[in-house]
């Protein structure tokens, strides 16, 4: 079992709220809650190749590489889905990479790579599940999916243009680990390839070939007026030099034509504001549609290869009609809301009650310019006061700290009401790197008591944002 899954499982522990009722909480203090329209990346605190997909039916599903199956999620926000129901679907084989979830003609379909524990023998392979819901129904195996050389393949995605379906992938040329490219191939049904492949983009510039073996890989296709856009990931994915790249065509051109397809000079997404190696992206719209997200991930510290998280912030598009997505966002700095996103209540740590060790420092890179640390031995706490308007489903959105020496996951204990703990787990990406941390709960209408305890390691909060989800 893997740290993630510990994790999820931790999750899954359903809080149930009591009211009070001459109980044991006094509302001490006012609530302290700002009714807040922004939040703080990031949106989901481990993982990495994240795709995201926002449905006619109001939810966006979401996957990322869990590396022994493909998981899926589900919520009706963008910055909640790291508390979404998940289910899980079962692939066989290893390494499982960069799953995607399409809806295609009626069906939903997993695009996704795996291997048998050699990586020489990846390759990309297509599931169908007929429900409405993805996460219910049953995912039917349609195979590999392959052109007829059959070479290493991974990060598969596809498309339509002027009625025809393509699919895009990296690829190896031959049959050694040499450089990653990317291919077209036009299809004949969601998982069928019926071309040959055609190669689209080499790395090239000194930005694509400053690491070994070179890397094009993680295309993902933006399609604006007569336009196609694929932003693809660039140099190695276990450097802080990952970044964004860009190639275009004319939707009238001949896609399987490579003259087709022109490479942009020069990134279009790279390390910046305190971000570190943003990759592997995936684009979406907010809930009202009316705006475009990138859906990145990024190394949780400078330096931190593969422990990535994931991160999100809104693009514009460029006159020429390419997507301009400026430069990681300060994640000190709170992001608006996805337009059409629920607003949410913010309570400072700070302004909680502190217990045993726990004690409130100033520092101007937490939200109200303070937190609660020191949270070091087992009677220390800090008990926030919330009141909620309506009884429901509620995602506890917390803005956490760890940088305990050795890189490793802490917890705290997270009660409500006096009720039993569960694991709060925070992630480890250095003091004063905020990361995000979540909690599922039910919560009936009325004041509470949140307390987040002494669990294992060391942990810092700087607050959280409370927002109802469900009925
Ligand atoms: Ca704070």
């Amino acid at each position: 079992m893997n740290r993630k899954t510990w994790l999820k499982g931790g999750l899954a522990l359903m809080l149930l709220g009591t009211t009070l009722s001459g109980g044991s909480y006094e509302a001490a203090q006012a609530a302290s809650a700002q009714t807040k329209n922004d939040f703080y990346n990031v949106i989901m605190q481990d993982g990495a190749d994240p795709f995201m997909y926002r449905h006619a039916d109001g939810y966006y599903y979401f996957t990322k590489t869990t590396g022994g199956n493909v998981t899926l999620w589900r919520s009706k926000t963008m910055t909640g889905i790291d508390a979404a129901e998940t289910t899980v679907v079962e692939t066989g084989g290893q390494n499982v990479w960069a799953p995607e979830i399409h809806r295609i003609d009626g069906a939903w379909y997993i695009y996704y790579a795996k291997d048998d524990g050699d990586n020489a023998n990846h390759r990309m392979y297509v599931m169908q599940n007929k429900s409405l819901n993805p996460l219910k129904g049953t995912w039917v195996d349609k195979g590999p999916i392959a052109d007829s050389t059959n070479r290493w393949a991974i990060d598969g995605t596809v498309f339509k243009a002027r009625g025809i379906s393509y699919f895009v992938w990296s690829g190896w040329e031959g049959t050694e680990n040499v450089r990653q490219v990317l291919y077209i191939a036009r299809m004949s049904n969601p998982w069928t390839i019926d071309s040959p492949r055609v190669e689209i983009a080499r790395p090239e510039y000194q930005w694509e070939t400053n690491h070994s073996p070179n890397v094009n890989e993680g295309p993902q296709i933006l399609v604006k007026g007569n336009q196609i856009n694929i932003v693809y990931s660039a140099s190695g994915s276990w450097t802080d030099d990952y970044s964004l790249g860009l190639l275009t065509a004319k939707n009238n051109s001949d896609l399987l034509d490579p003259a087709s397809w022109t490479k942009r000079p020069d990134q279009v997404f790279k390390t910046g504001g305190g971000v570190y190696g943003p990759g592997h992206a995936s684009f979406t719209e907010s809930p009202d549609g009316q705006e475009d997200w990138i859906v990145y991930h990024a190394a949780k510290r400078q330096g931190s290869g593969w422990d990535r998280e994931i991160r999100t912030q809104p693009f514009s598009w460029n006159a020429d009609k390419t997507p301009n997505f400026g430069s990681p966002l300060d994640p000190n700095q709170p992001i608006p809301l996805p337009s059409g996103e629920p607003q949410r209540d913010r309570y400072e740590a700070e302004d909680g009650r502190l217990g045993g060790t726990a004690k409130v420092s100033q520092h101007a890179d937490s939200s109200g310019g303070a937190k609660v640390g020191y949270i070091d031995t087992p009677e220390s706490y800090v008990d926030i006061d919330v009141d909620v308007d309506k009884g429901g489903t509620y995602i506890l959105y917390a803005r956490t700290g760890n940088g305990t020496a050795g890189g490793n996951w802490s917890t705290l204990k997270l009660s409500v009401d006096g009720g039993p703990a569960s694991d709060f787990f925070v992630t480890n990406q250095g003091w004063d790197n905020w990361g995000t941390s979540t909690q599922k709960m039910t919560l009936d209408k009325g004041k509470h008591t949140i307390r987040f305890a002494k669990g294992d390691g060391y942990a810092e909060i700087d607050g959280f944002d409370l927002f109802r989800v469900g009925k």
